[in-house]
């Protein structure tokens, strides 16, 4: 079958747009957890009418789809779980236009956020969506994400900045439907848009969005701090909320995965303790007056070092915000040191709880550590309760992967203890299915399984599109 796919697909797109070398096909196979599927040929549609055309195909031949941005969700969102066809949407990434007066963007799946936020600050506007992956990830794979990012508590998700969406379905015609507006304000019945956010690839391929989009704010400080325990890192939190901040970025990182992280990327912070990294906006004449009370607060709640930046442009060149955004590299690290050289898994997790509940939840997280004996980094958006533990195993070594399936379970359980949710801005994929099931049983909500099996039936009745994601 394989063969013929791959001719079929060159015949209706032309042979450039068709890649079935088997070492570039690898590359799309795998996401950056080590999870890795097999790929019949990677298409590369430069247009709507290619991804119809595509899906078409796909839909006579029962051939499965996997939409692709450059899959860094790290729940298996976007891997070809099953053998199939991934359709790349790199090459569809122009910025079609930015509109200041209507605070809108027309966008192609394929722009990456980084390249937005570029563009964007030519005119002194900015797309907030920040995650870890912010360099590669592209506007089609956060809106199938769902992804947050590093802004979160202050500008929350994808799902809020998505006004409107082109999509083709998976149906025998590869239907293009646009669904939502181009205004602010919309209400079109039942709210389409905001179901493909977050749908992970499984009810629709995404070819356009119109985003939202928000003025750069005129000045951020930033100040990041080590301090000698995490019961002093949260009641530092605590009063910085009290004082009424309103807070831009407030992350956390354990001292260990700090320590990893500043390894990792070579940083000149030494850090002493565990790490809180906040950022306040406040107009330029109030910022020292700001970064005053900031590390005030710091200062008193016990932290060892402050490192002040009096914007996010100083911040960025004292690499203030690299540690933290290296999380995910600090366990690549350890696992890899740990594994002498073999191929790594790593799994992290994705939970939210009230923020609240955070120092139940630290210490339930270093309980669980302890438990299934696998050293965990952790750190995430303490501003917003995500928390990103995660673990790391040699790829062949059978014993470690039900080990750390069973933490990765376990964690997610104590998310729900605590009245939080199984996964805040990764998604589902295939490692959080059967959390995801528990999380609505446990609400009493079985039946919205049902329903979300329902929905998923009516946009792709052929079940073509990322198979065994999600539901
Ligand atoms: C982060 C990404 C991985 O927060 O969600 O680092
Ligand atoms: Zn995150």
């Amino acid at each position: 079958m394989g063969k013929d796919v791959v001719s079929g697909l060159k015949r209706i797109l032309g042979g450039d747009k068709v890649v079935d070398d088997e070492h570039i096909m690898r590359l799309y196979a795998r996401e950056p957890s080590g999870l890795e599927g097999s790929v019949i040929a990677v298409v590369f549609p430069e247009s709507v009418e290619d991804v119809s055309k595509i899906v078409r195909y796909a839909y006579d031949r029962e051939v499965y789809l996997y939409p692709q941005g450059s899959s860094t969700d790290l729940v298996g969102g976007a891997y070809p779980e099953r053998p199939g066809v991934i359709v790349s949407m790199e090459r569809m990434r122009r910025i079609i236009n930015v509109s200041i007066l209507d605070s809108i963007v027309d966008v192609e799946p394929g722009v990456r956020l980084w390249d937005l936020n570029v563009e964007l600050a030519k005119h002194g506007y900015m797309f907030p969506i920040d995650p870890g992956s912010v360099k590669v990830a592209t506007v089609g794979g956060a809106i199938n994400t769902g992804a947050g990012g590093m802004r979160g508590a202050r500008y929350g998700t994808m799902r809020d900045w998505v006004l409107g969406l082109t999509v083709v379905l998976p149906d025998r015609d590869g239907t293009i439907l646009r669904l939502g507006c181009r205004t602010l304000k919309c209400r079109q019945g039942y709210d389409l848009t905001r179901l493909i956010v977050g749908s992970e690839g499984t009810l629709a391929i995404v070819v356009e969005a119109t985003l939202k989009i928000t003025p750069l704010p005129e000045n951020v400080v930033v100040a990041l701090a080590f301090f000698p325990s995490l019961d002093d890192l949260v009641s530092a939190v605590i009063d910085i909320k009290e004082r009424g901040m309103d807070t831009l970025l407030m992350e956390f990182m354990d001292r260990d995965s700090a320590m990893l992280a500043s390894k990792a990327t070579k940083s000149d912070i030494v850090p002493t303790g565990d790490m809180l990294l906040v950022g306040v906006p406040v107009n330029v004449e109030a910022a020292e007056r700001v970064l005053g009370e900031l590390t005030g607060i710091m200062r008193s709640n016990g932290a060892t070092d402050v490192y002040t930046a009096r914007s996010m442009a100083e911040a960025e060149e004292r690499k203030l915000l690299e540690i933290r955004r290296n999380l995910f590299t600090a366990q690549a690290l350890l696992a890899f040191e740990e594994s002498q050289g073999r191929k790594i898994i790593l799994f992290m997790e994705d939970i939210a709880v009230p923020p609240s509940r955070l120092p139940e939840a630290v210490k339930g997280i270093k309980r669980l550590e302890e438990k299934y004996g696998l050293k965990t980094v952790l750190g995430g958006h303490i501003g917003d309760g995500n928390l990103h533990p995660t673990v790391g195993f040699p790829a062949d070594d059978e014993e470690a992967r039900e080990r750390a399936l069973k933490w990765y379970q376990d964690v997610m359980r104590l998310a729900l203890d605590l009245g939080g949710t199984v996964s805040a801005e990764h998604g589902i994929g295939t490692l959080k299915k059967k959390a995801l099931e528990e999380e609505l049983e446990r609400l009493g909500s079985g039946k919205a399984l049902e329903i979300m099996r329902g929905i998923k039936r009516v946009f792709d009745p052929k079940g073509i599109l990322n198979p065994g994601k999600v539901v």
